[in-house]
């Protein structure tokens, strides 16, 4: 997955991850065309998580999509050590470095190694910074900490650039799920330039135009949570335009 991650990162192309909090998932609900053509559209990863971080079928969930789309790479996106399955291919290791809240910090990074240690998941080390335009979102009340606002770009840098320094390999700056506001196209350059290593963009992306904003800000990789809860053939859509967005790329080079 590292890797999958520094290629985007290297290359002008953009990617695109869907996000499935398993507490509010439900598969029925899905049809075989969907998972078929997510299969054709060239989704890159799968995040499994959610910030009530409560459940305790992540296990399940993954085999079941393991059987329905085999070949894309699932990603534990935790929002507390329960959600960490061996059964996923990575896992998202964050702090929540925009917060001073130490249990989001390192304490319940400290409760995962436990089961870390026997395990098979790639660890992917990634310094998680809640921005937006103040608005109040799920991992606000679970971690009780602020976003960092939009406005602030020299501390979000400054933030960035701090995990970086501690050795950080990925950085993912969420406005917050469901967020009205998403990360602005502003901070995402700023902070692209300043770490220049895989940059993850989530939180709020409800529409082409706002993924279309990311993408031209130069994101590596968008998540689409949400929305595609709400309306499974928008994910179909970002991932259409995903493909002929990064072909005008190509053409370009
Ligand atoms: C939230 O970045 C993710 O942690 C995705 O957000 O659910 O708003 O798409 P949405």
């Amino acid at each position: 997955v590292s890797e999958i991650l520094n290629d985007l990162s290297l290359s002008s192309k953009r990617g695109v991850a869907w996000l499935i909090d398993p507490d509010e998932f439900d598969f029925e609900k899905l049809e075989e065309e969907f998972f078929w053509q997510a299969s054709q559209a060239e989704l890159d990863l799968i995040f499994i998580g959610g910030s009530q971080g409560l459940t305790t079928g992540v296990d399940e969930l993954i085999s079941a999509l393991q059987q329905k789309l085999p070949s894309i790479p699932k990603v534990i996106f935790p929002g507390s050590e329960l959600q960490i399955s061996d059964q996923a291919d990575a896992l998202l290791f964050l702090s929540l470095l925009s917060g001073r809240n130490p249990e989001y910090l390192i304490g319940q990074q400290v409760k995962a190694v436990e089961k870390l240690r026997s395990s098979q998941l790639e660890i992917l080390s990634t310094a998680y910074l809640l921005v937006n335009d103040g608005d109040i979102c799920s991992v606000h009340r679970k971690s009780e900490t602020f976003p960092l606002l939009n406005q602030d770009i020299d501390q979000i840098v400054n933030t960035a650039l701090a995990g970086k320094y501690l050795g950080m390999r990925h950085f993912y700056l969420d406005a917050g799920s469901g967020s009205d506001s998403t990360v602005s196209p502003e901070v995402i350059k700023a902070v692209k330039s300043a770490v220049n290593r895989p940059l993850i963009i989530g939180g709020g992306l409800d529409s082409l135009e706002k993924v279309q904003r990311c993408f031209d800000a130069d994101a590596d990789l968008i998540v689409i949570g949400n929305q595609a809860q709400k309306n499974p053939d928008f994910l179909i859509e970002v991932l259409d335009y995903k493909r002929f967005y990064n072909a005008a790329l190509h053409i370009d080079e």
